[in-house]
């Protein structure tokens, strides 16, 4: 009785700690359609709920032949381009939105077809965070 007291007050603990100090969570998670041997992109919000910066340092998928972490910017001529990213900062209490025309995870050379309806799964890799998989729907753009 004991033993299960100690447990039962160690659980209670953990959970307050993880309320108090907060969670990064990765939200409204989607990726356009496109057909096996192209490229494909997903999009999805990060928002760091914790005391600390974290950073995002990869992201990876068996989806396709690479999975990349882009920014889409402009030239000054209006000329899209598209720089791969090393790691991606997610500041402390901070919201990082990755956007068509902006931040994306790129796949390079789809093995397979992403249609309307189907999903699949993305792993991204935090500093902090650890290894989190999401499952990303895919939609219409
Ligand atoms: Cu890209």
């Amino acid at each position: 009785m004991k033993r299960l007291l100690l447990v039962l007050l160690a659980v209670v603990s953990l959970t307050a700690c993880s309320t108090s100090s907060g969670t990064l969570t990765v939200n409204d998670a989607w990726a356009r359609t496109a057909s096996m041997g192209e490229n494909g992109a997903a999009y999805f919000i990060i928002e760091n709920g914790t005391k600390s910066d974290d950073m995002l340092l990869s992201a990876s998928s068996d989806i396709a032949e690479a999975t990349e972490i882009h920014m889409s910017m402009a030239d000054s001529n209006g000329v899209m381009s598209m720089n791969m990213q090393e790691m991606v900062e997610i500041p402390a209490k901070g919201t990082i939105e990755f956007k068509t025309g902006g931040l994306h995870v790129m796949f390079i050379n789809l093995n397979r077809d992403l249609k309307v309806g189907d999903s699949f799964s993305l792993i991204l890799n935090f500093k902090n965070a650890g290894s989190m998989t999401i499952e990303i729907p895919v939609r219409e753009y």
